[in-house]
């Protein structure tokens, strides 16, 4: 209805027709609660006012009156409430079988990975119709993803990950912004999100990949001795890391987590923070060893490890690509 009206930006994911059913709802509210007051206001002021001999009329309380403008306006808000909270909730849990891309924000940059291995910078290539869950971090300040077109905004924060996701309805090339002021050049932190039918998607996934990031993670895992402890059997100093993400892991102390990216990334960064029951707090952090880009590919390589099929498929795929990936790898390293 509003495809074409300028006061709104295009819609093109399953999430704009929610909010902006929401947000023309509010205004609608609130447009009729303005015209009653002021209405009431110039009526009441004409119909009540003082004139010569008539004394000005005083309204003592009402009860009917109360409960009127009390259950009428719980009423509204209610409505508000509940509505937004669906619309809200909606926007916050990501389906299940989303694609994943890793988006690490910098001064002034977004550079994005996605799980099959292509990188991108302030571009984000995805294809119509499919479910695209984004694992988010800065390497520096606070920024935020802000693509209007398919109304979704999300915080993006230096030290864990936050999460968003989308799933676009039409091809075209849309906008994405920095909506958190983030220094000098954060008007210039923009970029594109390039929709695609999804044999075009194809097409260009088959273009130039370092092979899955689970791969590259892979690789990482091995370099820093990850794997030395972390063993396939239940030999090694740490746990087995096979099927951990994604279930629930029992803590030293009694306390249960679910192994979700944050419960990963701070096992790495600060593996005393959360003991796993049964194991000695022998892991070294690798805080300021490891790179947000070397972090994203060794999240994806222990998610890969609790996903169905053989494990061994990916070491399978790695191998021919051993040396340009790891070629990208160091180039893209900050620090
Ligand atoms: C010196 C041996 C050692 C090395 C090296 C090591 N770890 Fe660990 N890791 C452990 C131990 C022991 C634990 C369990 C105790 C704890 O939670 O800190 C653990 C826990 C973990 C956990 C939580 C596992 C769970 O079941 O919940 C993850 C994830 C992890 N390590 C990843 C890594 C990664 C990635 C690396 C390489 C960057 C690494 N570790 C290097 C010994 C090690
Ligand atoms: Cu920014």
């Amino acid at each position: 209805m509003f495809d074409n009206f300028p006061l709104w930006p295009q819609r093109a994911s399953t999430m704009a027709g929610n909010v902006d059913a929401l947000f023309i709802f509010l205004l609608i509210v609130s447009g009729l609660m303005t015209l009653l007051i002021f209405i009431s206001v110039i009526y009441f002021a004409a119909r009540y006012r003082h004139r010569k001999g008539v004394p000005a009329e005083q309204v003592e309380g009402s009860i009917p009156l109360e409960l009127t403008w009390t259950i009428i306006p719980l009423g509204v808000f209610m409505v508000i409430f509940l509505w937004g909270a669906v619309v809200y909730f909606k926007s916050r849990t990501p389906p299940r079988d989303s694609t994943e891309v890793y988006v690490v924000a910098k001064q002034w940059m977004w550079k994005l990975e996605h799980a099959e291995g292509q990188r991108e910078i302030n571009e984000l290539h995805v294809p119509v119709g499919r479910d695209v869950r984004l694992i988010m971090t800065s390497q520096d300040v606070i920024h935020s993803f802000f693509i209007p077109a398919f109304r979704i905004k999300q915080d993006v924060l230096p030290g864990r990950y936050t999460i968003a996701w989308f799933r676009a309805t039409k091809p075209g090339t849309y906008h994405l912004f920095c909506s958190q002021y983030c220094g000098t050049q954060h008007s210039g932190m923009i970029g594109n999100i390039v929709v695609m039918e999804p044999a075009q998607y194809e097409a260009w996934m088959s273009g130039g990949s370092n092979g899955p990031l689970s791969a590259t993670g892979e690789k990482v895992f091995a370099e820093l001795g990850c794997s030395t402890c972390h063993r396939t059997d239940t030999q090694g100093r740490g746990p087995n890391l096979q099927g951990v993400f994604g279930h629930p892991v029992m803590l030293e102390g009694g306390r249960t987590v679910t192994a979700d990216e944050n419960y990963i990334r701070e096992s790495i960064l600060e593996p005393g923070a959360k003991i796993v029951q049964g194991f000695k707090p022998v892991m070294p952090t690798f805080q300021g060893l490891v790179s947000e880009e070397q972090l994203s590919a060794l999240v994806a390589y222990i998610k890969s490890l609790s996903d169905a099929g053989p494990a061994g498929a990916n070491t399978a795929e790695s191998a021919p690509q051993a040396a340009p990936a790891k070629a990208k790898s160091k180039g893209t390293q900050v620090e």
